[in-house]
């Protein structure tokens, strides 16, 4: 079961992940729990204030300390866990990148301790509330958003999506893209035979003969050279990351290289 508290002034948000698909599914399913605190209902002073001016001066706000701390000490006694099992993140652009390898690493920590995902709006944080209270900081990637909510959802679905049963078919999470380093090969689905435009016969799109042969053992041989080829050409950086791991075969080079022979 993974158990997350999430520090948010807009807890509305998480219903995009409570409400539809595999992650609502998980959650009707008990493998999540996730809780949503916002620290505006932790402000003790009269406007329930969250923010306040920077010191130093310039634009925007920053969010302080009192109401985070509340916050996150209630999330804390929420999840009824000693300190010591429970992970404090901060979503930040100052954070570790997040990849597959920071996702696998956060699933198997919160195999054994709980999440507590701190959201940021305005200019951020007040730099001692990081100091005192979060444990690490992770980064979705570099651009620039508007709070850490989206972040968290995306670290959420990410853990969410590996745990053992979330998904109808086990086998399609590690079939999928990037479980072996490698992007998806095409996906076809009826009809066999479709045109993008009406009566446009001359440009009519086919599903590659191979699908539909039956062969399954071609069928996984196209599969895997398609997603070689167009990692190749896509994505040269993930072919070099299995060549640094010793991922890439002498055998899946051939197949690569007999792939881009017949484009
Ligand atoms: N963003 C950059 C540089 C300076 C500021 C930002 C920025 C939301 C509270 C943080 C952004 C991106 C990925 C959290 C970005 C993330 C955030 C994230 C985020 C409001 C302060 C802020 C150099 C990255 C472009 C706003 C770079 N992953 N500040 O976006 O929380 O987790």
């Amino acid at each position: 079961m993974l158990r997350v508290r999430v520090i948010s002034l807009f807890p509305e948000m998480f219903a995009a992940l409570t409400e539809s698909g595999i992650t609502r599914r998980a959650s009707e399913h008990a493998l999540v729990e996730i809780e949503v605190l916002n620290p505006r209902e932790f402000s003790e002073d009269k406007h329930q204030s969250v923010d306040d001016r920077p010191y130093g001066g310039g634009p925007g706000m920053v969010m302080r300390v009192e109401p985070l701390k509340k916050a996150v000490e209630a999330a804390q006694s929420s999840l009824a866990l000693p300190r010591e099992q429970v992970l404090r993140i901060y979503l930040s652009p100052q954070g570790r990148r997040l990849d597959k390898v920071g996702v696998n690493h956060l699933g198997s920590i919160a195999e054994t301790k709980g999440l507590i995902l701190i959201c940021g709006r305005y200019e951020g944080v007040d730099e001692r509330f990081l100091a005192t209270e979060v444990d690490e900081e992770w980064s979705i990637g570099d651009y620039v958003l508007s709070g850490g909510e989206l972040p968290a959802m995306v670290l959420l679905d990410a853990l969410i999506r590996k745990l053992p049963t979330a998904l109808g078919d086990e086998q399609s999470a590690e079939q999928d893209s990037f479980e072996n380093g490698l992007l998806d090969c095409p996906h076809y689905t009826r009809p066999e035979k479709w045109s993008p435009h009406e009566g446009g016969s001359n440009e009519t799109l086919v599903v590659p003969e191979v699908l539909l042969s039956g062969d399954h053992k071609r069928i996984a041989d196209w599969r895997l050279q398609q997603s070689l080829v167009r990692t190749w050409l896509r994505r040269p950086d993930l072919i070099e990351a299995l060549k640094a791991r010793g991922e890439f075969s002498p055998e899946l080079n051939e197949i690569l290289q007999a792939g881009l022979q017949k484009n």
